[in-house]
């Protein structure tokens, strides 16, 4: 299906240099929106129906705005998710369309492609019917699409790059209260690297709500002695360890991964500031490690690629990205290595597990824009 469009968004996907599984329990992260994007294409029709057509999945849908409703094929969620937050706060301004999606960004691979996906398709309906939403909007109703819709009970750090990402910047983000500035992304003469594993072990929505239950459910627990804090990433390590006896051993596990990443978190930014990058790389190292052993959200290929990474002269830091269970990993590679890193880590890792994965360069971009 091709369109004539009126009006073209591109939305970007995101990597996040630290700060894993902690935007949900309230502390800090340091993602960016990337260079490689979606691309939605939307005209206005005068069917009583929308259509959806997505490249990607080689299929198309229909919409009946006066009948929105979870559907059981997941990726029409996204779009019936985003549609139902609008109108919900923004009544009957969305008429019929037709929407043509393109994605350059990998599926399911921790870059969140979902994220882009859903500001994308919103902000493409603000410009199409000049509804009026601000950044905010389009960040929590993406947010609330994938939770209502899509069933992942996602934090708010994805939505927030995909929109207010810049060209050269991280984005410091306190997830308690939605600060945020922007830090320059100078890494030189480091170069970031995704390596994608090109697995994605279907646990990953499942197990990333359990892990969100988990710190709600160790949290609560806190709140008992020490009603006070209001936030796990900032309860004091100290008070942490004096509940180890009242919670499951596990329970225990992810809040300590959160208190220490969310640190990790803040260290790794100021070493950054002050252009120390070895500092942030073994911070990344360490944040593998918290994921893999605390937290078990990693997988045995996202190890082995971080171990490899480690091993490899010219990198000082490497680390799963994302949600986890599968996607990519993140490696800050000497600019001078990248070639030989992709070339080998290819070949290691098509060795080990018979699978091919995708290393690829990735430099730090705009957040989601109309391009025509
Ligand atoms: C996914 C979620 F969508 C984010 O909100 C975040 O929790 C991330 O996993 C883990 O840091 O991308």
């Amino acid at each position: 299906m091709n369109i004539k469009p009126e009006i073209t968004i591109a939305s970007p996907g995101r990597i996040n240099l630290i700060g894993e599984h902690i935007d949900y329990n309230g502390g800090h992260v340091l993602p960016a929106a990337i260079d490689l994007c979606v691309r939605l294409y939307f005209k206005k029709n005068n069917s009583p129906e929308c259509t959806i057509y997505s490249k990607n999945v080689g299929d198309r849908f229909k919409i009946d705005l006066k009948n929105i409703e979870i559907s059981e094929k997941e990726w029409h969620n996204y779009f019936l998710g985003v549609i139902h937050f609008i109108e919900q706060k923004y009544p009957n301004t969305i008429s019929s369309f037709d929407c043509v999606v393109d994605s350059a960004l990998p599926i399911g691979s921790g870059v969140s492609s979902s994220a882009a996906l859903e500001c994308g398709f919103a902000k493409g309906l603000d410009e199409l019917f000049d509804i009026g939403l601000s950044e905010m909007d389009i960040i929590t109703m993406a947010r609330d699409a994938e939770h209502h819709f899509v069933g992942t009970k996602c934090g708010i750090m994805d939505q927030f790059a995909v929109v207010r990402g810049k060209k050269d910047e991280l984005i410091r983000l306190d997830c308690n209260d939605l600060s945020f500035n922007y830090v320059p992304a100078q890494i030189a003469p480091y170069a970031l690297v995704l390596v994608n594993s090109n697995v994605s072990h279907n646990l990953a929505t499942s197990e990333y709500n359990v892990r969100r239950q988990e710190c709600e459910s160790g949290m609560q627990h806190i709140q008992k002695r020490y009603p006070q804090y209001n936030c796990l990433a900032e309860v004091p390590q100290k008070v942490v360890k004096e509940i180890e006896s009242t919670v499951p051993s596990k329970t225990f596990q992810r809040l300590l991964y959160v208190i220490q990443e969310n640190i990790r978190t803040k260290e790794a930014c100021s070493a950054l500031v002050d252009g120390d990058m070895i500092t942030v790389g073994q911070k990344l190292f360490e944040s593998h490690a918290g994921l893999s052993e605390l937290y078990e959200v990693s997988c045995t290929e996202l190890d082995f690629l971080v171990d490899f990474a480690k091993g490899f002269p010219g990198i000082i830091g490497a680390r799963m990205m994302g949600g986890g269970f599968g996607g990519c990993t993140i490696n800050l590679v000497h600019q001078s290595k990248v070639n030989e890193f992709m070339e080998k880590v290819t070949k290691a890792y098509q060795e080990q597990f018979g699978i091919q994965p995708t290393p690829f360069t990735v430099s730090i971009g705009d957040g989601v824009r109309r391009i025509s």
